[in-house]
């Protein structure tokens, strides 16, 4: 009896060490270094070996990235599938996703991952590491990323709608939706600055061009006229156009300062760029990152980009290495 209540005790104390260990488990260098050594290395030698002949991939992956993190944290929710067993509607068919590419890409990378030591490496962590190491592929800046993510097993649809910020959204609504993710003025500056890569579809800011009020005929007065009429005449010729447009026009390639500099001059596509002129604090830092260098606006963003990837995190016992990015272990 007497002993049977001594190991019950120390069950209870073994377990609640556990949980102190759960509780405090947090992202970190070199996660894998016992359970998949060359787990880094082989993601790297993946993206390194693709990008270079599919470079507008490595726009794609780091808003795979940024959709990840702000719904459900960053973990690996937005690459759930709808499947037949729960029906539901994930966050991938969601709009916001509809634009989303690069699925097959990381399921690549996973798949490898899967041979070399199957069950360790989140799909959570892939997308973080892709997105980085794409970027830095595409001759980008560098972010650290800390690793150790794990896999969520919930992703509903509606919540991608109400937390992804549409290109649409005012100063307002943009610093609460970054707020709610403990992101700041200065990450929504900076983080925006993705856009300096990468395309946009007509459909996703058309409406600033042909039906801004409601009323078919609007234009939106914070975009350049010029611009518009240029977009009117060559890309966007009417409204629900597929057409897709660079975001950068003539460096939608390269990571530079570019995107900030047209925000200045009224020519980001979206209501969302055009939006970060409308607050004193975010216009003031805009200016100083155009008039500062391109390697400190590489570290500011590095650190954003980091944060970034921290949003919501599961570690230590939450949630699962899912075997597939798209499905839930059964
Ligand atoms: C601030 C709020 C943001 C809004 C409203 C927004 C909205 C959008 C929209 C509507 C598109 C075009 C989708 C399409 O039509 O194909 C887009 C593209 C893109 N976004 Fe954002 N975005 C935001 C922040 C971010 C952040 C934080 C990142 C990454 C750190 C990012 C990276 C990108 C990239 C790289 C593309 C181009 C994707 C491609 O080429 O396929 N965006 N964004
Ligand atoms: C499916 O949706 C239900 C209700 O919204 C939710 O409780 C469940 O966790 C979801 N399952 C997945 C795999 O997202
Ligand atoms: C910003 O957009 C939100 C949501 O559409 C709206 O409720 C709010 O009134 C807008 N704020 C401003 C200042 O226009
Ligand atoms: C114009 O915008 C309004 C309000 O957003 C929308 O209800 C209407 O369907 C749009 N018209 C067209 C032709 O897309
Ligand atoms: C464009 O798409 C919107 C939303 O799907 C729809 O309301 C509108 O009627 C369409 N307009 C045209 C001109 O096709
Ligand atoms: C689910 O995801 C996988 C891998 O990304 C993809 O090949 C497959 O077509 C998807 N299935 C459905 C039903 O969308
Ligand atoms: C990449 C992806 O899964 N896209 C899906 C987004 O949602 C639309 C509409 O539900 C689907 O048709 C796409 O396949």
């Amino acid at each position: 009896m007497g002993k049977f209540v001594t190991s019950a005790i120390v069950t209870t104390l073994l377990l609640l060490e556990i949980f102190a260990l759960a509780a405090r488990a947090q992202l970190q260098a070199n996660f894998y270094a016992k359970s998949c050594p060359n787990a880094e290395k082989i993601v790297q030698d993946y993206v390194y070996k693709h990008i270079p002949n599919a470079p507008s991939l490595a726009a794609a992956l780091i808003r795979m990235h940024f959709h990840d993190c702000f719904v459900r944290g960053c973990d690996a929710s937005v690459l759930l599938n709808v499947t037949s067993s729960t029906g539901n509607q994930t966050e991938r068919v969601a709009i916001p996703n509809r634009t989303l590419r690069g699925f097959g890409f990381i399921d690549g990378v996973k798949s490898l991952l899967e041979a070399e030591c199957p069950g360790v490496v989140s799909c959570a962590d892939v997308i973080a590491l892709v997105a980085r190491d794409s970027i830095v592929a595409t001759g980008g800046p560098f972010w650290n990323v800390p690793i150790g993510r794990r896999d969520g097993v919930i992703s509903i649809a509606s919540e991608a709608l109400a937390q992804i910020p549409a290109p649409t959204s005012n100063f307002t609504t943009l610093q609460n939706d970054f707020a709610a993710k403990g992101l700041d003025l200065k990450d929504l500056v900076l983080l925006s600055g993705a856009h300096t890569i990468g395309i946009s579809h007509c459909t996703s800011f058309d409406n600033r061009l042909y039906n801004f009020t409601g009323v078919v005929g609007t234009q939106d007065p914070a975009l350049d006229s010029e611009y518009a009429d240029n977009l009117k005449a060559n890309k966007c010729k009417f409204l629900n156009s597929t057409v897709k447009v660079e975001m950068d026009p003539g460096s939608f390639r390269t990571f530079d300062l570019s995107y900030y500099r047209l925000v200045l001059k009224r020519r980001g596509l979206f209501q969302s760029d055009a939006a970060l002129l409308t607050d004193s604090r975010t216009k003031s830092f805009i200016t100083q990152i155009v008039e500062g260098s391109l390697k400190n606006f590489y570290e500011e963003f590095a650190a954003s980009m980091e944060k970034m990837g921290r949003v919501g995190v599961k570690t230590g016992s939450v949630g699962e290495i899912r075997r597939h990015c798209a499905v839930v272990n059964s």
